[in-house]
């Protein structure tokens, strides 16, 4: 008999959606203790503390939230000393928190889709924004910042994780002036004595846009300001740099704001992918004395970028390595995200973009076609050539699917290593910290937490960042699940 030779020809999958959807529970308990159920053994020279920031509540008081990016940011922080761990989470107390804790229910609409109850006559014209401080969290000048693109930052005690205010620097920025989430960190300001600097910027986007970009000095200080208007509407999640330039890429997207107006819809939602049109990519000069005068705007195929995970300039050109959709998702008001096809939606992959400003042309390649998302460099190649890559995978070489897997790429040999926490296990961003003796770049630890379904628990997982294929360096079991988060930074200090 042959009856079911068959059915080993059938692919299974590498995980199960239900056991993916429990990772969407909210965490409601802020705790704070040493860890101690840990397999293998933390690095005895790891010191330092891990920040990771994401939505902790997928629901106020039992009212399901559209979704899991409009829930409240949530640190969590892990602090390294001599071999042990210590962790933490704490919500950020904004004021949209505090209120809505206090009247158990939601109050504010979400960017993603989420109302307040009572149907659209109760959400049409109230245009109010929650600052809901979940996507980064970032330790600069000797401050901690959780960070949420639409508006200010707000100042954590680095410590305890206590919400200290919001974050003006100084006044230059004013009240419910937005900073981006996704601040990068120059290891060497040529025009600042080869010192460190941060830079981010921010968004406002109307019929043109206008992106303001700035420069943080190593006390935390704005040191330099710059605004410019592009033409059209703009959504940009992040960005790239390099000693000379700001790359941004302006999604093909249009906006109505209408529906989001009347109380049908969030403003995110009402953001529509174009795929007709091309992506332009925005250089901006750091500087004045760059090869380009003013803001450079180039044009390739379309497709949609959350996150890049490099850029640097080679020969007159710059390289930008991103991470592509072939169109963006729009969150349909009636849809489910627990219920998400991931077989209906393009994966994300990896795309090498190089801008020839001479010729003023854009070639685009694609490096990865696995579905991967949450690009990372080595901290000191930030807008240098790297060699190596790290991003969170699919499990499955096609297809889209969650992140069940870390993948490290090598950029110089083409060699990919892959560690799977398949079939129960679901990754997050895998954060690289250098190892205090380095001497290749390489020589360090991806940090990432898993979403262990089995035991509905989270694990932070270290590994050795020279070779996937080894077992996990260590493995520290925490007493309770971590929602699926978004990013964080590792500061050794
Ligand atoms: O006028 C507007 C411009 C703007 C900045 C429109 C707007 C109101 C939508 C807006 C605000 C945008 C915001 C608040 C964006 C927030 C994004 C966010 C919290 C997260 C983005 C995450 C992106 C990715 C790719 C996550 C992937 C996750 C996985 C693959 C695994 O779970
Ligand atoms: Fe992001």
């Amino acid at each position: 008999f042959q009856l079911y030779e068959h059915a080993s020809t059938v692919p299974t999958k590498s995980y199960d959606r239900q056991k993916w959807q429990k990772g969407y529970q909210s965490l409601k308990k802020e705790f704070n203790y040493w860890i101690d159920d840990i397999e293998g053994e933390i690095p005895p020279n790891l010191q330092g503390t891990l920040f990771r920031n994401g939505p902790g509540l997928l629901d106020i008081n039992g009212q399901k939230l559209h979704h899991p990016f409009d829930g409240d940011g949530m640190i969590c922080a892990f602090t390294f000393t001599n071999g042990k761990a210590y962790f933490q989470n704490r919500f950020v107390r904004t004021k949209g928190f505090l209120e809505e804790q206090k009247a158990g229910k939601i109050l504010y609409r979400g960017v993603f889709g989420t109302q307040k109850p009572g149907g659209w006559l109760a959400n049409a014209f109230d245009l109010r924004v929650k600052n809901i401080a979940n996507t980064n969290v970032i330790y600069w000048g000797k401050k901690l910042l959780a960070l949420w693109e639409a508006a200010e930052p707000h100042r954590l005690n680095p410590n305890n994780l206590a919400t200290l205010g919001m974050e003006y620097f100084d006044r230059v920025l004013k009240e419910g002036d937005a900073f981006a989430a996704h601040p990068r960190i120059d290891p060497s300001c040529e025009w600042d004595d080869g010192k460190p600097r941060l830079v981010n910027f921010s968004i406002k986007p109307a019929l043109s846009t206008t992106i303001t970009i700035y420069e943080l000095d190593e006390s935390g200080t704005i040191v330099q300001r710059h605004a410019h208007s592009v033409p059209g509407f703009a959504f940009i999640h992040d960005f790239a740099i390099t000693p000379n330039y700001c790359i941004l890429f302006q999604n093909p997207v249009s906006f109505n704001p209408l529906p989001f107006v009347f109380g049908w819809q969030g403003a995110g939602q009402s953001i529509k992918f174009n795929p007709k049109e091309p992506t332009r990519i925005i250089i901006i000069p750091r500087h004045a004395n760059t090869a380009i005068s003013g803001v450079k705007i180039l044009e390739t195929k379309s497709g949609f970028v959350f996150h890049h995970a490099n850029a640097f300039e080679q020969d007159d050109e710059i390289y930008i390595d991103s991470v592509c959709y072939e169109s963006l998702p729009t969150v349909e008001p009636n849809s489910d995200y627990q219920e998400t096809d991931f077989d209906a939606l393009s994966p994300g992959q990896l795309w090498r973009f190089v801008v020839n400003l001479n010729e003023q042309t854009v070639r685009r390649q694609m490096l990865e076609s696995r579905c991967c998302e949450f690009p990372w460099v080595h901290p000191a190649k930030v807008g240098r050539s790297h060699r190596y890559l790290y991003l969170g995978a699919a499990h499955a070489a096609s297809g889209n699917a969650p992140l069940q897997a870390i993948l490290k790429i090598d950029q110089l040999s083409g060699e990919r290593q892959l560690w799977s926490a398949a079939l129960e296990g679901f990754v997050s961003e895998p954060v690289f910290v250098p190892a205090p003796d380095a001497v290749n770049e390489d020589d360090g630890w991806l940090m990432t937490l898993v979403y262990d379904s089995a035991h509905h628990r989270s694990d932070l997982v270290i590994l050795d960042a020279r070779n996937l294929h080894q077992k996990p360096v260590a493995r520290l079991h925490l007493k309770h699940h971590v929602p699926y988060g978004l990013h964080g930074n590792f500061t050794p200090e």
